[in-house]
């Protein structure tokens, strides 16, 4: 009775310890996670980066996943194909040695995998540009140049000749519609409003208004508007590309954040696909950048300091917003600007 006693106790005893071992060890693991997140926050991940987790974790770990949004992943790498640019708010999911789950949320931040490519480039030709047009939208198709001018109660589509002053066509709006970006796909313009939450469809040619469509909930505002031969692509002032069903383009087909090697880029704004980038400024800087359309890494940028000083005439809302292409000549312009510069890249 004593011995078996003796060795009921032992094993209770023993019992106490791997409890209170697993249990050290859980908080260990966990506070070294968080700690380690923690640090990595701020200066963030870039694409192709491994997760070096620290010991503590990965000597008491049979497996660790990641967790975000419905997708799931063992592979520790910041992989384009499972992490967005920007905040990716997951949760890291570990089966200890000793058999339980362990659940922690992080925040991982994610870059692009190179720095931003500085592109030079000279002016080639100037043009003139109305300066009353607060421009929202900015493309051209041989020699015509599309454009969808804002504000409430001056917005309108255009069209007219590169060198002209004068449009061809004025498609002006209703008082309380704010237009925004256009695009023209096929024999149509499609272009967004600013808070009035619709888009309208026209005709090429006439500029007649054809239809309107509801803009994706998920699109709190309509800013820039391209087509890239599939989809019609759109921006909202936030991080984001949205990229939409043009056969119904209330329908976000895939959203995309855009990073550079160093910060997340908001408010993306005016765009234009060219050959299998997307171009686009940001409200409020004097820069273009050349986006992969399939991560949304910023791969280049140009600077234009120089010449938006040269033309918002101390207005800080006289910002550059218009990309179009010429051949492969870029067209640039901004709000209210009375030129349009043509840019040969260098
Ligand atoms: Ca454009």
């Amino acid at each position: 009775m004593i011995k078996n006693s003796f060795r009921r106790n032992i094993l209770a005893g023993l019992a106490v310890v791997f409890l209170l071992s697993s249990c050290n060890n859980k908080e260990k693991m966990l506070d070294s996670l968080a700690d380690y997140n923690n640090a990595k926050e701020t200066g963030g991940y870039h694409f192709g980066d491994q997760l070096t987790l620290p010991k503590e974790v990965t000597d008491h770990a049979e497996t660790i996943t990641i967790s975000f949004g419905e997708k799931e992943t063992s592979n520790l790498t910041i992989d384009p194909k499972f992490f967005t640019l920007g905040d990716n708010d997951v949760t890291f999911i570990i089966k200890t040695k000793s058999g339980e789950t362990l659940n922690q949320d992080a925040t991982i931040n994610v870059f692009a995998k190179n720095p931003e490519q500085n592109i030079s480039c000279k002016i080639v030709a100037e043009y003139p540009h109305d300066p009353t047009n607060f421009v929202e939208g900015f493309l051209m198709e041989g020699n015509t140049v599309y454009e969808s001018a804002g504000l409430d109660g001056a917005s309108k589509l255009i069209k007219y000749t590169l060198g002209s002053s004068a449009p061809d066509i004025i498609e002006k709006q209703p008082a309380d519609v704010f237009s925004e970006g256009c695009a023209v796909v096929g024999d149509k313009i499609y272009q967004l409003t600013y808070k009035n939450k619709i888009g309208f469809v026209y005709d090429k040619n006439s500029l007649k208004k054809l239809s309107q469509f509801p803009l994706p909930n998920v699109i709190g505002e309509g800013w820039g508007l391209t087509y890239d031969g599939k989809n019609l692509v759109a921006t909202d002032g936030s991080k984001n590309l949205y990229f939409l069903d043009v056969n119904d383009p209330s329908k976000v087909v895939r959203t995309l954040a855009v990073a550079g090697y160093a910060e997340t880029y908001n408010n993306i704004n005016e765009l234009e696909y060219h050959k299998g980038f997307i171009y686009s400024n940001v409200w409020h800087q004097p820069v273009i950048l050349k986006i992969n359309p399939e991560t949304g890494e910023a791969v280049g940028k140009f600077d234009f300091t120089k010449l938006t000083r040269e033309n918002d005439q101390g207005n800080s809302e006289h910002v550059l917003n218009g990309i179009a292409f010429k051949g492969d000549n870029m067209l640039i312009t901004g709000k209210n600007w009375s030129k349009i510069y043509e840019v040969a890249f260098q």
